[in-house]
């Protein structure tokens, strides 16, 4: 029989038998629920019934902008199930930026949290894209939501499409040094051969239980944590949302944690996070942003834990990790992964360098993605000939084989694990009355590793408020893009070519943010 790629490769052996189908898949510790890997099938079948009935034929891409719920899990099998193709927004994007999403990927249905839906209407309307709702279940109750409601009163039993290695199953949206978010396409492979080795990796096993903070619109939540678990038969221990609270009263039932560097500062800088309550965990993972040595150390000598550090990307899944057994060192990404080509190579000629020399990752293999949506040219610019991808991070790999990055040729912020694009923002900037040009730049930020900062430059005669530029910008862009400060200077710093010397700029200002 004709296999889903994906969903069959992740789930199929686990729904064959009852002992399988009542396995536990998740706890839902805010409002007592649990669900079983035999309702993740009729959940997802319901939610799948629905959007085929909505006219989600294979192929098509259903954009989903909703709050972190179990449900929004189901959704993405359910659009996996039907042959579609998932593609999540961050909740965070006003509407102004989920119009760019939308009519760049042309999804058959949008589906939003029911109180942002009358700020879609007219937009999906004018598109010609279904509107949907999800709300979120709570204390056995559920909010408002059309497809919410529309799958609990679907039957379970669905027929899953058909679907090859090489088909679409995501598009994750990934900004852009110009400004213009790129849909990065992630096939059936690059998802479930990602998912495979790191179970092997990091020994994953159904025994295992993995506390779940992160937000689930980005590969780290619902690629790196999601899929593994549900490839080996696992659980999840679901939270709606990080806080050290929250994981210091779930962590004694967990086995293993997965979290971006804030989530370990953070939870340091708790007292009740303390080695007696974590001595039982196995597994203690994180990425999407550098870990700071000294947050590595600082961990290791409260708990006794060595973190597990491992690099990836949207574009990518993940391609570097620190062993499992062996050194875990501090500073470093680890080596690639078991059928990942790495290389590090001068960003002039894209020569291979030998050991030792920093220069360009770049990367091949299954996780790698198949390309920017409806982006040829771009796509192309991004590969090399010989199919290894141009990360843009820049790395060294030291004597013993460990890749280190040192930096990143794209001029890109990463807060909390949050990719920002300085470009996106500075054309933003750049439109406000009175702002000649802008220059944005990340400082170092204690919470967040880094912080945006904006220096503007004003027109004659202009006179620049930071509390108006800042309310102005407020309902055009996401919250975790929009500058922590803003610095007015007559001029930027430029070198002899013309060129804006953000380093310069990022020196002048990088204790601006350290309180
Ligand atoms: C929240 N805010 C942020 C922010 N998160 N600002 C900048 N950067 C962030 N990451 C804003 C809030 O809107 C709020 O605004 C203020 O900062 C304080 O918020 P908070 O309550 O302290 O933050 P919190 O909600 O607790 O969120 C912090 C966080 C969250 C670290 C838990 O950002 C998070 O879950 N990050 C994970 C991101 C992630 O999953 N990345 C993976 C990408 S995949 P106000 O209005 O109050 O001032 C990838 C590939 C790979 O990169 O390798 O994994
Ligand atoms: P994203 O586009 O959101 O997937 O972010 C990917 C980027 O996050 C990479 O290109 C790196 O710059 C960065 N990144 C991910 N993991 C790490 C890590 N462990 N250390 C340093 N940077 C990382």
């Amino acid at each position: 029989m004709a296999r889903n790629f994906l969903f069959d490769g992740l789930l199929a052996d686990k729904l064959d038998t009852p002992e399988g189908r009542s396995k536990l898949f998740a706890t839902l510790p805010d409002d007592g629920r649990h669900y079983s890997y035999g309702d993740v099938e009729d959940v997802s079948g319901r939610f799948a019934n629905v959007l085929v009935g909505l006219g989600v034929k294979p192929g098509d891409r259903v954009a989903v902008q909703v709050q972190k719920s179990i449900e929004a899990i189901m959704l993405y099998l359910a659009v996996v199930r039907a042959g579609a193709v998932f593609l999540p927004l961050n909740t965070g994007y006003t509407p102004a930026e989920v119009e760019y999403f939308l009519g760049n990927a042309t999804p058959r249905i949008f589906v939003c949290d029911p109180a942002k839906r009358t700020d879609y209407e007219a937009l999906t309307a004018k598109l010609g894209i279904g509107l949907e709702t999800m709300g979120v279940w709570q204390n056995h109750d559920i909010s408002a939501g059309s497809l919410s409601d529309a799958g609990l009163a679907a039957p379970t039993a669905f027929k899953t499409v058909p679907r090859a290695a090489d088909d679409l199953a995501a598009i994750l949206y990934t900004s852009g040094t110009t400004g213009r978010s790129k849909g990065a396409m992630l096939t059936h492979d690059n998802l479930l051969s990602n998912a495979e080795t790191l179970v092997q990796f990091w020994r994953f096993s159904s025994g295992d239980v993995l506390l779940h903070a992160l937000p689930i619109f980005h590969t780290h939540g619902l690629f790196v944590a999601t899929n593994t678990v549900l490839s080996v038969g696992a659980s999840l221990i679901f939270l709606p949302a990080f806080s050290a609270e929250a994981i210091i009263a779930n962590i004694p039932d967990a086995t293993a944690l997965m979290g971006v560097p804030t989530f370990y500062t953070r939870l340091l800088d708790d007292p009740g996070f303390t080695a007696d309550l974590v001595r039982h965990m196995r597994l203690f993972v994180s990425g999407s942003a550098p870990l700071l040595s000294e947050t590595h150390v600082q961990f290791e000598q409260r708990t006794g834990h060595r973190i597990l550090e491992r690099y990836g990307m949207t574009e990518t899944n993940m391609s570097t990790s620190n062993p499992y057994e062996g050194e875990r060192r501090a500073g470093t990404v680890g080596f690639p992964l078991p059928g990942v080509a790495l290389r590090i190579v001068d960003a002039e000629s894209g020569k291979a360098l030998p050991q030792g020399e920093i220069g360009i990752i770049e990367v091949k293999g299954p996780n790698v993605f198949a390309g920017y949506w409806e982006m040829p040219e771009k796509t192309k610019e991004e590969f090399r000939d010989d199919g290894f991808f141009i990360t843009g991070d820049v790395g060294v790999i030291d004597a013993d084989g460990y890749v280190q990055i040192v930096g990143r040729s794209k001029d890109l912020i990463i807060s909390g694990g949050y990719n920002i694009y300085p470009k996106e923002l500075e054309l933003l900037l750049d439109e406000e009355e009175g702002v000649l040009e802008s220059a944005v730049i990340g400082v170092p930020q204690a919470d967040f590793g880094e912080g945006v900062v904006a220096v503007l430059v004003p027109r004659p005669g202009a006179q620049l408020e930071e509390a108006v530029i800042l309310d102005s910008i407020k309902p055009k862009i996401a919250r975790f893009k929009q500058p922590r400060r803003i610095i007015v200077l007559d001029e930027l710093p430029r070198n002899t070519m013309g060129k804006v010397q953000k380093n310069v700029l990022r020196e002048a200002y990088k204790r601006l943010l350290q309180s």
